[in-house]
């Protein structure tokens, strides 16, 4: 079953929005395998976002990525990476639809809230970041209902 990692950032935490978007995952049917509150420092900051090194923002991400705890999270279900992209929504938040936590909650794309991985490859490499001690194991006992 795939998985996606699911970070809530700081300004998403501040603004109390933890239950509001992991209500929005489970709700959706998918299952949460992981799930850590903590600050990160900067070195951990810049792995995490070492393809956007070059860009002229990555300063200031890396910034307001260490400003405050975090909430990462290991999601699983079919599609839950690119789902988890639909529910979050577009990047910058002014081409975000309605519905979605970025369209819901956020306005300028430095402040967007919550990340979640691209690509089945970029998870599976997240993941092994935030988790190093890999997801937890269970079963959501209903599943039965939302898989056929
Ligand atoms: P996404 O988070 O939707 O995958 P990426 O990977 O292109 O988008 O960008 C990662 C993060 O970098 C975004 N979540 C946003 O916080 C920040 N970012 C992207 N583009 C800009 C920009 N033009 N100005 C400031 N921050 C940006």
């Amino acid at each position: 079953m795939e998985q996606t990692f699911i970070m809530i950032k700081p300004d998403g935490v501040q603004r109390g929005l933890i239950g509001e978007i992991i209500s929005r995952f489970e709700k959706k049917g998918f299952s949460l395998k992981g799930l850590k509150f903590i600050t990160v420092d900067r070195p951990f900051a810049e792995k995490h976002y070492a393809d956007l090194s070059a860009k002229p923002f990555f300063s200031g991400l890396v910034d307001y990525i260490v400003s405050g705890p975090v909430v990462a999270m290991i999601w699983e279900g079919k599609n839950v990476v690119s789902t988890g992209r639909k529910i979050i929504g577009a990047t910058n938040p002014a081409e975000s639809a309605p519905g979605t936590i970025r369209g819901d909650f956020a306005v300028e794309i430095g402040r967007n809230i919550i990340h979640g991985s691209d690509a089945v490859e970029s998870a599976r490499k997240e993941i092994a970041l935030w988790f190093p001690e890999g997801p937890v194991h269970w079963q959501s006992s209903v599943s039965h209902w939302i898989y056929e």
